[in-house]
C-alpha cells in the first residue's frame, strides 16, 4: 500500500535498524548512554541551542518545555489550529494547570497585533501569560512554514513582556529545507523548540527539546514526573542519529512529491487546494462534488493501493515522506485523475 496517511507512518530503514542493534548502550537517568549523549549533542547543534533533550514524543516534548517555562494558572497564547491546542488531550490544562488563550492565524499565524492585544497584564483578576507557542511547519495550516523574520517579529513582542516563546518544531526541518534556511536560524529568536524525529525524519521514536542549559535542566525534572526518563534509551538515539545524517538530506524530495500530487489534483474538477499553502510535504484539498464525498474518494484510492484518510466530509490531508517513491506518486496522480477525471 502506498501510505499518505501521514509521515507519521515511516519505517526505520536498514541503516538505523542496524545502528540500533548495534548501538553502545548505557543507564541514560544516570546520563550513562553515549548514544543518546551523542545525539542530544547534534540535536543542540542543528538547533543553535547550548542543549537538547530525548523525550518519547512530539507531544511529551511540548508539554515538558510547556511545564519548564510556566507556572500553573497562567495562560499560554497560541493559534487556534496549533497541534498543541487541537491534539495533546488538553495537556496543557489537565497537566500544566494553564489556560490556553487561542488566537486566529493566516498560513499558521497569528498577527502581532492580535499577540500585543492578548498579552493583557496581570492583575487581580487577569491571569499572567506564561508562554507564547509557535508551530513550524504548521500542521492543520497545510504544512506551512513560518519564516526567520516572522518568528523574529513574534519574539520580540512576547520578549518585550517578558514572556517566553516555544517553538512546536516537529517538522522544523521541513520548514528550513523549503525556506532554504538552517534550522538554527528559525529557532534562534525563541526560547525552546521540539522537533520530531519519528515524521519526515523516518526514525521510529523520538523528539528533542532543545534550549537553555537551565531550562533543559527543568525539562529533564518533568521528563521524569510524566514517566519518560528511559534506561538504555540509546537504541531509539542510534535510529535518530542515522535520520539526522542520511534523512535530512532528502526531506526537499518530499517536497517534491508534494508538490506533484497538488499539482495533479489542482486542475481535477470538483476539487479545491489552495497551492501557495503547498509548501513543505502536506497537500489538503476539498472534494465537493454531487458524486463523491471525501471519505468515498478516500475508499477508491484503496482499490488503488493507495491509503488516506478524510478529516471530514469534504477534507483529505496527504503527507509525503520516504517510504513513498516517485513512481508510488506518480501512480496516485493516475489513480486521482482515473476517480476524479
Ligand atoms: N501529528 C500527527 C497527528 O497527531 C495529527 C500527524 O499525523 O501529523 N506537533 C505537530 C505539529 C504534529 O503534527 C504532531 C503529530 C505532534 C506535535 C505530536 O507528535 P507525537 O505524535 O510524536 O506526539
Amino acid at each position: 500500500m502506498i501510505d499518505l496517511r501521514s509521515d507519521t507512518k515511516t519505517r526505520p530503514s536498514d541503516l538505523m535498524r542496524r545502528a540500533m542493534a548495534e548501538a553502545e548502550v548505557g543507564d541514560d537517568v544516570a546520563r550513562e548512554d553515549p548514544t543518546v549523549i551523542a545525539l542530544e549533542e547534534r540535536a543542540a547543534e542543528l538547533l543553535g541551542k547550548p542543549a537538547a533533550l530525548l523525550v518519547s514524543s512530539g507531544s511529551q516534548g511540548n508539554l515538558v518545555s510547556v511545564l519548564a517555562q510556566t507556572s500553573p494558572g497562567q495562560k499560554v497564547i497560541l493559534e487556534e489550529h496549533a497541534h498543541l491546542f487541537r491534539w495533546e488531550r488538553a495537556a496543557l490544562a489537565r497537566v500544566a494547570g494553564l489556560m490556553t488563550h487561542p488566537l486566529p492565524g493566516r498560513y499558521g499565524l497569528f498577527s502581532v497585533e492580535a499577540l500585543e492585544a492578548a498579552l493583557w497584564p496581570a492583575d487581580l483578576h487577569s491571569p499572567a501569560t506564561g508562554l507564547v507557542a509557535l508551530e513550524n511547519t504548521h500542521n492543520a495550516a497545510g504544512g506551512v512554514c513560518l519564516s526567520v523574520e516572522q518568528t523574529a517579529a513574534v519574539c520580540e513582542v512576547a520578549h518585550r513582556h517578558g514572556v517566553p516563546v516555544h517553538i512546536d518544531g516537529a517538522r522544523i526541518f521541513n520548514a528550513a529545507v523549503a525556506l532554504g534556511v538552517e534550522a538554527r536560524e528559525l529557532a534562534a529568536p525563541a526560547d525552546s523548540v521540539t522537533f520530531c524525529l519519528s515524521k519526515g525524519l523516518g526514525a521510529p521514536v523520538g523528539s528533542l527539546v532543545c534550549g537553555e542549559d537551565d531550562f533543559i535542566e527543568r525539562a529533564r525534572e518533568f521528563r521524569k514526573l510524566l514517566g519518560g526518563a528511559m534506561r538504555q534509551a540509546g537504541v531509539i538515539a542510534a535510529a535518530g542519529l542515522v535520520a539526522l545524517e542520511h534523512e535530512l538530506p532528502r526531506l526537499h524530495e518530499d517536497h517534491e512529491k508534494a508538490r506533484r500530487l497538488a499539482e495533479t489534483l489542482f486542475g481535477l474538477p470538483g476539487v479545491s487546494l489552495d497551492l501557495a499553502s503547498v509548501q513543505t510535504n502536506m497537500v489538503f484539498f476539498e472534494v465537493h462534488r454531487e458524486d463523491l464525498t471525501a471519505p468515498q474518494l478516500c475508499r477508491h484510492l484503496g482499490d488503488y493501493g493507495v491509503l488516506a484518510v478524510a478529516q471530514n466530509e469534504s477534507r483529505i490531508r496527504f503527507v509525503t515522506h520516504r517510504d513513498q517513491s516517485y513512481a508510488d506518486i506518480e501512480h496516485v496522480c493516475a489513480a486521482l485523475c482515473q476517480i476524479l477525471g
